[in-house]
């Protein structure tokens, strides 16, 4: 992995309606990101917080079944413009979220360096929804549909490409709470899903092998690690709870496997919501998995 890493915050909450999740950068940052890889021997940078305009802002307009559109498009330009720069610089982008819309933008920034991209989409849904499929509108359960180029063309179309990933690159990790029309995609484009339904049967030991497997053939690996694919026990501060999840301990062991394969080139960790949170409890988690992610050991 590159000795390099910019911290880019995005206190983004456009994309879904509940309060909160714009300090979620500022949580991960009290739960001591910076230290943490500082510790391991990492150069890092803090790029500080990209700027969102606030939901207050009588400017954001929805468009049809797209809440807070043309807000979500400036963030996802803004954002894939900072992105790029610190990949041309040769340096790891850790992106800190902010709910998961940010991905429309970290994507549109790291797939322009990468050939063939790779993803790992870690959480309890699938985000795979369009304005027609969507049941709420909200954007977060949109940004991998957007990303394979299906969605509204001011957003699959940020920073003027399109498709950002293919949908033979991507793995979904933990999922448990799928819309129809989510399910349809799946099965169209082939997408590879673990379910918590193959977390359960296979253990997080073979899901992750297999992954690894299954992505040897791109360039570049992106991790999207959304924190509500864990179980809400272990990560209480999301917006969107759903029963069930992997557990601390499988995500740490996801995060080492991960480490060891020395596969991941950009990574980001989203909707963490501190006002939903028992005493930071979930910043505290995404900082200790990405401890382990960048190398961290027990022994
Ligand atoms: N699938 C639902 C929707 O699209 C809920 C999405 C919730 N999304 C997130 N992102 N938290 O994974 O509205
Ligand atoms: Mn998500
Ligand atoms: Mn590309
Ligand atoms: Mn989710």
């Amino acid at each position: 992995m590159l000795k390099d890493i910019t911290v880019i915050g995005v206190p983004m909450d456009l994309g879904q309606m509940r309060r909160g999740v714009d300090m979620g950068p500022s949580a991960i940052r009290y739960a001591g990101i910076v230290e943490r890889l500082e510790n391991l021997d990492y150069r890092v940078e803090d790029f500080g917080d990209i700027e969102i305009a606030r939901p207050e802002k009588q400017s954001i307009e929805n468009e049809g079944n797209l809440k807070n559109l043309n807000g979500v498009i400036d963030a996802s330009e803004k954002l894939s413009e900072t992105v790029s720069d610190v990949i041309t610089n040769k340096k790891f982008p850790l992106v800190l979220g902010g709910d998961h819309s940010i991905a429309i933008g970290t994507l549109a920034g790291v797939s322009k360096h990468y050939e063939n991209l790779g993803v790992i989409w870690y959480d309890a849904h699938g985000d795979l929804n369009t304005a027609d499929t969507s049941p709420s509108g909200n954007i977060h359960g949109m940004p991998l549909a957007v990303s394979i180029g299906i969605g509204h063309e001011k957003l699959t179309r940020i920073s003027d490409y399109t498709p950002k990933i293919k949908p033979e690159n991507i793995v979904i990790i933990g999922a448990r709470s799928l819309d129809e029309g989510e399910r349809e995609l799946i099965k169209e484009k082939g997408i590879k899903v673990y379910t918590m339904h193959e977390v359960d049967r296979l253990g997080m030991t073979k899901v992750m092998e297999e992954t690894i497997e299954y992505l040897s053939h791109t360039d570049g690996v992106h991790l999207s690690l959304d924190l509500d694919g864990l179980d809400p026990h272990d990560a209480p501060g999301v917006g969107t709870p759903v029963l069930g999840g992997i557990s601390y301990r499988e995500s740490h062991l996801a995060m080492e496997m991960l480490a060891e394969a020395e596969i991941i080139t950009s990574a980001e960790f989203v909707e963490v919501n501190p006002i939903l949170d028992e005493k930071n409890k979930t910043a505290t988690v995404a900082v200790a998995l990405m401890g382990s992610l960048f190398g961290e050991k027990l022994l």
